[in-house]
């Protein structure tokens, strides 16, 4: 049964209360959650915050899972955990207590009004691709037909983005 199913990938943020914390309680819902299956985690990241630079340092990191779920489903588990770790309406780009951005869905380009896959805004970030890239540099970006560390290689966001020692 778990091997069918698509790979996917989602990108975790936090830079409110505890964002390690924050982050590592996002992934052991996810792992925990049915008809899914957690593969691999990245290291996190200490990362600069992009788009509002008047906020705390966000934590990031990425992981891989193996899901029967579909897009719209996924989104909603996303949510739904977000909901539940006490995620309240934000501005766009502003603090949040934890994101969950479902970055790719196996080869899947998506283009609706209110659901586009790939992220549109992850081949820009470098505090998503330095967390794919270390852990899966190898998978193509559906819609451009480049590699994460090609993208990286030709990433122009120059934000800091350091992986934090674990204890
Ligand atoms: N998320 C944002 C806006 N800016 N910056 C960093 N460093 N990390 C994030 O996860 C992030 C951000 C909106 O989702
Ligand atoms: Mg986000
Ligand atoms: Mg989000």
């Amino acid at each position: 049964m778990m091997f069918d199913g698509v790979i996917a990938f989602i990108g975790i943020g936090s830079n409110l209360a505890n964002p390690l914390e924050q982050c590592r309680k996002a992934v052991d819902r996810i792992g925990a959650a049915d008809n899914l299956h957690l593969l691999r985690v990245s290291s996190y990241y200490r990362t600069e915050p992009v788009g509002i630079s008047d906020q705390d340092d966000f934590v990031n990191a990425v992981c891989e899972i193996r899901t029967d779920l579909g897009h719209r489903e996924l989104i909603a588990l996303l949510k739904s955990i977000e909901t539940r770790m006490g995620r309240m309406e934000s501005r766009r780009w502003g603090a949040r207590i934890i994101d969950l951005d479902l970055l790719l869905y196996g080869q899947d380009v998506v283009h609706e009004d209110d659901l586009v896959i790939p992220h549109p805004e992850m081949h820009k970030r470098r505090f998503v691709l330095v967390p794919f890239c270390e852990m899966a540099s190898y998978v193509i970006h559906p819609a451009f037909g480049i590699s994460m560390k090609g993208l990286l290689d030709r990433l122009e966001d120059e934000k800091r983005v350091e992986r934090i020692i674990p204890a």
